[in-house]
């Protein structure tokens, strides 16, 4: 029996990456129950009818199912490197919003029946908003990360991921950079642990910076 939150997490989802990023760097300790979106526990749904991932289940019964509620919990309860004063929400929104729109019909035209190339070029307008955040500061809020960049950060990696040369070739040195640097840092590595799909019954997985 733990007495950590429970997240319910899918590796490569990137609201479930910024929910992890948050979580890590507060230093909380969850139970970390890696799901199959195709197969989806019951437990989960249990907390959660809505079934998308990431989804924090406190001790108390408590369920936070929006990634960014998640991330704010997390950092309320605890912020060492001050995340919480570096929200943008409407850059937050802007990402969440159209952004994540287009990024969708950009990584599988299949699936909408749309043509990539067009929603390629309406997401690289954020991405040259975020390069002209970055002419002033190194990160989009100010000279340290926040919740800002680690809330958007997956986002971008999942865009620029769709084609990489593409992506290398566009001229936005500084969000390049910014990505490359976020991508290689000790916190998004740990945040990337695999792990197998979770099972009822499963010893729990410790998910928390010493552990990863
Ligand atoms: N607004 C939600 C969105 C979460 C979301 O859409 N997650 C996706 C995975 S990236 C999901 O679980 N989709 C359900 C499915 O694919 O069945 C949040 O911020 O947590």
């Amino acid at each position: 029996m733990t007495t950590d939150p429970i997240l319910y997490s899918f590796r490569r989802c990137p609201y479930a990456m910024r929910a992890r990023l948050a979580l890590l760097v507060s230093g909380t300790t969850c139970a970390l129950r890696e799901v199959k979106l195709s197969a989806k526990p019951a437990d989960m749904l249990e907390a959660s009818p809505k079934g998308t991932v990431p989804v924090l289940v406190l001790p108390d019964c408590t369920v936070i199912d929006q990634s960014l509620d998640i991330m704010r919990w997390a950092l309320e309860r605890r912020d060492p490197e001050n995340w919480l004063a570096r929200e943008d929400t409407a850059l937050i929104a802007a990402n969440d919003g159209p952004f994540k729109h287009d990024l969708d019909r950009y990584k599988y035209p299949e699936r909408h029946g749309t043509d990539a190339a067009v929603h390629r070029s309406n997401g690289l307008v954020f991405l040259r908003q975020l390069e002209e955040r970055l002419n002033d500061n190194d990160q989009l809020c100010g000279p340290t990360r926040g919740l800002t960049d680690m809330a958007i950060m997956p986002f971008i990696r999942q865009f620029a991921a769709t084609d990489p040369d593409w992506f290398a070739a566009q001229p936005i040195p500084r969000l390049q950079r910014w990505l490359d640097a976020h991508l290689a840092s000790p916190l998004f590595t740990k945040t990337m642990r695999r792990l197998p799909p979770w099972q009822p019954g499963d010893d729990p997985i410790r998910f928390a910076e010493a552990d990863c």
